[in-house]
């Protein structure tokens, strides 16, 4: 087998059964391999999902396949941080980064009544500005973005310069971020963790970068939030293909 290929790795846990059995989503990973790494690869995604505050898998499928198609580059959307007291000052700061990426108020205000009903999914809902309705008919499982990537060495650099802490969280939301934004039908994304205690998470948009919002739900909430708002959709099957299947990488080069 060649050297040179590259594997899309992914991997999903649940408790009480598979998913499709009704059990309950505990974490989902996927990243990109050459074939030497693979074993290594592997580890990591299990290393996540039998870790995991949600809870202990009884349910876990990890799969990998040649990607056979040239991968993009992508630089990392620029970040922000905002600081926010609580709860409420944190949704108010996303609802007004969302209106200005340009979701219409009304639509925002849509999402969030849904945001309760449509947790607990391990992917992300659609959500068509215009008709303020949810467009991905995935119900329960949603849409899961893959086939993206973000080599350590170089996000650990980009950490550095930023003064971020160096975590696989971060790494992969901005991944995630940043293929999003990247479609042109994509007006902004909005999301927090299903994970109990991690509270931070954040808007993002091609124009206006990722701003970090450090709470967007309570210490213990296991409920999460990944909601893509989208416009001019003409093609709603070839934005799914996109989401799934493109392949990325995430590169960051110091600005001189
Ligand atoms: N594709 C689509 N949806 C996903 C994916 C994916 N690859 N991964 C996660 N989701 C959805 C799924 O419904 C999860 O329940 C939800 O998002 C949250 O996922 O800057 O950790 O991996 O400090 O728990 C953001 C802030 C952290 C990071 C987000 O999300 C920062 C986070 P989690
Ligand atoms: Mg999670």
């Amino acid at each position: 087998m060649s050297e040179e290929g590259f594997y899309s790795v992914r991997m999903r846990a649940s408790e009480n059964g598979a998913h499709e059995q009704g059990g309950k989503h505990i974490s989902g990973g996927e990243l990109i391999s050459t074939y030497g790494n693979l074993k290594n690869a592997v580890n990591v995604l299990l290393e996540k999902a039998l870790t995991h505050s949600r809870g202990t898998p009884d349910f876990m499928q990890i799969q990998l396949e040649l990607i056979d198609q040239p991968i993009t580059k992508l630089k990392p959307l620029p970040i922000g941080i905002n600081e926010v007291e609580s709860v409420k000052e944190g949704h108010s700061i996303a609802q007004n980064l969302l209106e200005i990426a340009g979701v219409p108020r009304n639509c925002i205000e849509r999402a969030f009544e849904q945001i309760t009903e449509n947790s607990g999914l391990r992917g992300a809902i659609l959500f068509d500005i215009r008709s303020s309705e949810r467009i991905d008919n995935r119900n329960d499982k949603g849409i899961r973005v893959s086939r993206m990537d973000w080599s350590t060495s170089n996000f650990d650099k980009w950490a550095v310069y930023h003064k971020i802490t160096r975590s696989q969280r971060v790494k992969e939301a901005l991944v995630l971020a940043t293929k999003v934004s990247q479609h042109p039908a994509t007006i902004a994304e909005l999301c927090w963790s299903d994970d109990p205690e991690y509270i931070s998470g954040y808007v993002a948009s091609k124009k206006l970068g990722y701003h970090r919002i450090t709470r967007l739900k309570e210490f213990g909430d296991e409920r999460g939030c990944r909601i893509f708002f989208i416009d001019g959709l003409s093609d709603l099957h070839a934005y799914i293909t996109y989401l799934e299947k493109q392949p990325i990488f995430v590169e960051w080069e110091e600005e001189k």
